[in-house]
């Protein structure tokens, strides 16, 4: 099972300097809006320093970490579902993510436009709440503000799922047959807000936007940070970090969030030959995590020989966990834990 990430929001506010971070593939990022107009799909590493233990301690050939998909589309308006903007067909790519993570301006800079404020000031069309036809809220729309753009965004995604529902409806009259249809607005979403430096470090702030969301997950991020360390190590990416006061780069912080969100879990297996992250669901059963690699090592499966990450790094070696008492050999029924270090046995 592969995570897979769409992102969305309005146009010009990051999601494509976010995308690039994230990836490292050199998406057209641009002061303008709609820069973005055909998805961009990248696929990297989930970060996990444990494989890189795993693989010394048993001299690995080849470390084969999870991965997650990221979607990066052209960026939603109010009216979209209208065909306002680009209009909305690009959601249909957002339509297979597990999860949405979507990205909110909350950094100043008055170099960058928002498109709200492209519109106020061209005089906008009518029924727009955010228009230029109101002095006031022309001038409310041009300061960056996070709860407007989130409901803009909300409403867009609810739009584009009462126009699927009504497709099917039209469509079922003919053909009784049911779809499975991933509604939009069922998906969990991430609220990644893209921050400056200040508010980085600023938990008062923070804890607002986290308001605005909750019970959803926020993160935090610098875009233009997270794009400036493109090229770097990891090693130098902390360092850089750190020098803002951030423990985590936007990957990782969209990952474990994404993780948690979906309520996601990890589990390894270890050898000459490779060692590798799988990702499934927490509350998996030993049989359902070695289905994950093999559906024949669901089918044929006898017992899982597991020990734990923690224990097998105190110890040593595999060897040294089997003389502790510490590997476990487990049955059909066990329920997989984080960090289990896992050998299936089955039979096909
Ligand atoms: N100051 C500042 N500028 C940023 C930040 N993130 C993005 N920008 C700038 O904002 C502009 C738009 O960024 P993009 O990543 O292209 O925005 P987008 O959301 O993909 O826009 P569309 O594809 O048009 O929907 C670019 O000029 C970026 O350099 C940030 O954190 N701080
Ligand atoms: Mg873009």
């Amino acid at each position: 099972m592969n995570l897979k990430i769409g992102i969305v929001g309005l146009p010009n506010v990051g999601k494509s300097t976010l995308f690039n971070a994230l990836t490292n593939a050199g998406a057209l990022s641009a002061n303008y809006p709609f820069a973005t107009i055909e998805p961009n799909v990248g696929i990297v590493p989930v970060p996990d320093e444990r494989l890189d233990v795993l693989a010394k301690m048993y001299d690995t050939e080849k470390i084969v970490p999870a991965t997650v998909e990221f979607v990066d589309i052209a960026g939603l308006v109010a009216g979209a579902s209208k065909g306002e903007g680009l209009g909305n067909k690009f959601l249909a790519h957002i339509r297979e993510c597990q999860i949405i993570c979507h990205v909110v301006r909350a950094f100043e800079d008055k170099d960058v436009v928002s498109y709200e404020e492209t519109k106020a000031e061209n005089g906008a069309p009518e029924n727009n709440p955010a228009s230029g036809d109101n002095p006031i809220i022309a001038q409310a729309v041009k300061k960056v503000n996070p709860k407007h753009d989130i409901d803009i965004i909300n409403t867009e995604l609810e739009l584009a799922d009462l126009e699927t529902k009504e497709k099917i409806a039209a469509k079922r009259k003919k053909d009784a047959s049911d779809e499975h249809v991933p509604f939009l607005t069922e998906k969990p979403v991430i609220y990644m807000f893209n921050v400056d430096e200040k508010t980085l470090v600023d938990d008062t702030k923070k804890a607002e936007l986290r308001k605005l969301v909750e019970p959803a997950q926020a993160v935090f991020v610098n875009a233009k940070l997270e794009e400036e360390m493109a090229g770097m190590t990891k090693a130098e990416k902390m360092e850089f970090l750190e020098s803002y006061g951030v423990k985590e780069d936007a990957l990782g912080e969209l990952v474990k969030a994404a993780y948690k969100t979906l309520g996601l879990q990890s589990f390894l297996t270890a050898g000459k030959k490779e060692c590798r992250a799988w990702t499934i669901k927490k509350g998996a059963t030993a049989p359902e995590a070695a289905g994950t690699i093999h559906t024949d090592f669901e089918r044929g499966f006898i017992a899982a020989q597991i020990c734990n990450y923690d224990d097998l790094v105190k110890l040593g070696s595999e060897k040294a966990v089997k003389e502790a008492g510490l590997m476990r050999t487990e049955g059909k029924t066990y329920v997989m834990r984080e960090g289990d270090v896992v050998e299936f046995k089955f039979n096909v």
